[in-house]
Order: C-alpha cells, then structure tokens, then sequence
C-alpha cells in the first residue's frame, strides 16, 4: 500500500476515537458510580435491602460494622496513596525524546524496609481490633454493658437447625415455636445454636455475626436488639435440597409487645381447646386424623416433634421458612402441594426413620384445605 494514503487514513482516524474514548470513559465512571451507590445501600432503603450488615441494629452488628468501617477507610487510603504514586509515577519518568535513559537500580535497602513495616503497621491495625471483636462476641453474653452497668442476665434461646425451617425453645418461658425467632428490644439474648441433622448456619446480618449450627455440639452468640422490627437472613451452609428454601427471620418486639407475646405463648392457643367455628372443627378433626405423625399443638393429642410447632402458627406472619407470607393464599397453597413450594421437603417426602406410611395429609380436597387454613389461622 502506498504510504500517502496510510498516513491520510490515520489522520482521519484521530478525531473520531476520542469521543469514543471520551464515551467509554464516561460509562465506565457511571457504571462505577453506580456500584459504589449500590455498595453503600444508597440506591435503596435498609427496608428493601434486609440482609445488609451495614445498617446494624444491634450490639453486636455495631461491633462488626465498625471493623467493616475501619478497615473500608484504611484500604481507602492505601488506595488512594498507592493510585496517587503510579500517577506520578507514570507521569515523573515518562518517556521523553532526548531525554537520558534514567539510572538502572536494582534493589533499595531503604525502600524495601519501608513497604515491609507499612502494611505490617496496616494488617496490625485491622488484626487487634478484629481479635478485640471476635472475643467479644464469642461465648457468653457480657454481664456489663458498654458502660460497665451490670446488666440482666441474657435471655436464653435455643436454636436448632432442621432440614429445612428453624424450630427455637424458650427454657425459661416453656415456648417451642419456629421459623420466626421472636426477641425483645434491650435485653441480651444468647442463643445457643445446634442442629438435628445436618450443618447449617445461622446469620441475621443486621444482628448478628454467622455462626455454623453443628450437631452435637452447642454454639453461643449474643446480641442485644436495639430497635423493634423484623429482620432477615438466610441458611448460610449448603444443607441439601432446599437449602435455598431456609430463610431465617427474627421479630423484636418493644417489652410490651414482648410480654404479651410470652404470655400468649406460653399457654396453648384458646381456639386449640374450643374450636372457634364449624369450619375450624372441622379442620381440628382432620388435622387429628392426618397431621399426627409430625406436629405439635400444644394443648391437643399432637405431640410429635419431626416438623414445625404449630401451637401458635396463626400469629406467625410467614410459614415454610420465610417463604410464604401466613396469609389465607400462602396456608392454602401450602397444605395443596408443599412439595410445589419447597420441591424435596421432608412434609412431603419424609424420611424412612420417621416411619410415615400414609400420603393422607398430601391428599387433600379444596375443602379439606379451606377447614385446615381457617384452624391453623385460630390458633393465635
Ligand atoms: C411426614 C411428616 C409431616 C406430616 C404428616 C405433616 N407435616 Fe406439615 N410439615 C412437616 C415438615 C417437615 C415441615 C417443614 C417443611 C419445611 O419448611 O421444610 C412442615 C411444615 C408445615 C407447615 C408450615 C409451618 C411453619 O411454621 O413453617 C404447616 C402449616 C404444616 N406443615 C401443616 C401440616 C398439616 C395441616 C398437616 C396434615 C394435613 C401436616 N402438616 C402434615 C412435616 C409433616
Ligand atoms: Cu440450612
């Protein structure tokens, strides 16, 4: 090709690249911009971002969003200082026509020792501060506050991780309930964390630290709510099937709310007794026939223990985990088909050991349905 007419095509080149550049520089500082704001939970409010760590309501997030802080500030100016030497850098020995090729040095006694005590000073301001907290947190609750007021001794709960819901017992209210761990706002609970099958774990990110449930073994973690609300996590351990399916929700509730909460609870429901209605009784006399073999009400003949308590489902705002709201529709299409919502269950594939013959409580008929969802609900 002759030369002439290469150096014209480069020419015309030139001025049509840079708004390109220009272009794709712009993008990619928006689509950074973007990032950051998602990042820091800008682009929504903590309501519809519930699994954030960075909007904390108890002592204990507080604890680890601190370390997350400072840690996010020190690796800021490491950045920034770091970005700011290769700027200049790049700029101070660029190349330049006629200029000398700069002296060529190998090694920099000074130097060398210089970015071995940094970062060590760096990692030794994230380590002391990190080993304070994971003490703090770990084992029993505290019996001071931060102040060094002597506090009431915490609330103990039991956790236990089944495949796949949560089932939670007050020894000191004689509560069993599950899926939804209820809590009072300022009072320390410690929950003591195991599981009756597999390892699971256990992370509300806006109260807590994770902690992996093991059976046969009992782990610890405190936190004191700080403000009334309900919070939510997630199984954070591959637990089988529905592993996906094993939502974890906590309710704080102000020390009224908290109160009558206990009182309610720690009795069988009213309607367990004295069925409310026709319908209900109904649903009472099929729930005798076909739900025996796996669930509690407290109160009647069903004691068994291999699924969820149902004493007080009617005042549970979700079921199956956190993943139906306890709404008419949600109860209804869970007794329809359980193995619709959560494909593997063991309601609707129970393990050999339980010794389960019958598919009765499966075979349900729209009725059948509509008397158990109108029980199920009375039972507050
Ligand atoms: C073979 C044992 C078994 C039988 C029988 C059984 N269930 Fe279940 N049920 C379970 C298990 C296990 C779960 C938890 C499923 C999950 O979330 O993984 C469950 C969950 C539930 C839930 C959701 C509770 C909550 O808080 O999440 C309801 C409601 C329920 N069952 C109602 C019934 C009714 C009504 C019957 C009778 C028609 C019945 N079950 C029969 C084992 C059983
Ligand atoms: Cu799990």
């Amino acid at each position: 090709m002759p030369p002439p007419q290469a150096s014209a095509d480069m020419r015309s080149c030139r001025p049509k690249r840079l708004p390109a550049l220009r272009r794709c520089t712009l993008l990619a500082l928006s689509l950074l911009m973007s990032m950051l704001a998602a990042g820091c939970g800008l682009a929504a409010p903590p309501t519809e971002v519930p699994q954030t760590t960075i909007f904390p309501k108890s002592d204990a997030a507080h604890i680890i969003n601190n370390l997350y802080i400072l840690i996010f500030v020190l690796a800021t100016i490491v950045f920034i200082v770091i970005q700011a030497a290769i700027v200049y850098i790049l700029w101070r020995f660029r190349y330049r026509e006629g200029h000398p090729l700069p002296e060529q040095t190998h090694g920099n006694t000074k130097l060398e020792i210089g970015w071995t005590i940094g970062p060590a000073v760096v990692l030794l301001a994230i380590a002391v501060p990190t080993i304070q907290g994971v003490f703090a947190l770990e084992g029993s609750a505290p019996a001071v506050d931060g102040s060094g007021r002597q506090v009431e001794g915490a609330l103990p709960i039991e956790v236990i991780g089944r495949q796949w819901w949560w089932e939670y017992r007050y020894p000191e209210q004689g509560i069993v309930t599950a899926n939804e761990l209820v809590i009072p706002v300022g009072r320390t609970v410690e929950l003591q964390m195991t599981s009756r099958d597999v390892v699971h774990s256990y992370w509300i990110p806006q109260l807590m630290g994770k902690q992996d449930v093991m059976p046969a073994h009992v782990n610890t973690l405190w936190f004191t709510a700080q403000e009334a609300g309900q919070y939510w996590g997630q199984c954070g351990e591959y637990c089988g099937i529905e592993h996906a399916m094993m939502r974890m929700n906590a309710i704080a509730y102000e020390q009224a709310d908290w109160d009558a909460w206990v009182a309610r609870n720690a009795q069988p429901s009213p309607a367990a007794a004295q069925q409310t209605n026709e319908l209900a009784e109904q649903g009472a006399q099929l729930f005798t026939q076909r739900c025996l073999t796996c669930h509690a009400i407290a109160g009647t003949a069903a004691q068994a223990r291999n699924g969820p308590d149902l004493s007080h489902v009617g005042s549970r705002t979700t079921i199956a985990a956190g993943i139906l709201r306890n709404d008419t529709e949600g109860m209804a299409r869970w007794l329809r088909d359980p193995d619709e919502v959560k494909p593997g269950n063991y309601m609707a594939h129970p393990p050999a050991e339980w010794g389960v013959t019958t598919r009765d409580h499966l075979l349900l008929r729209p009725q059948d349905v509509d008397a158990l969802v109108e029980y199920l609900h009375s039972l507050k």
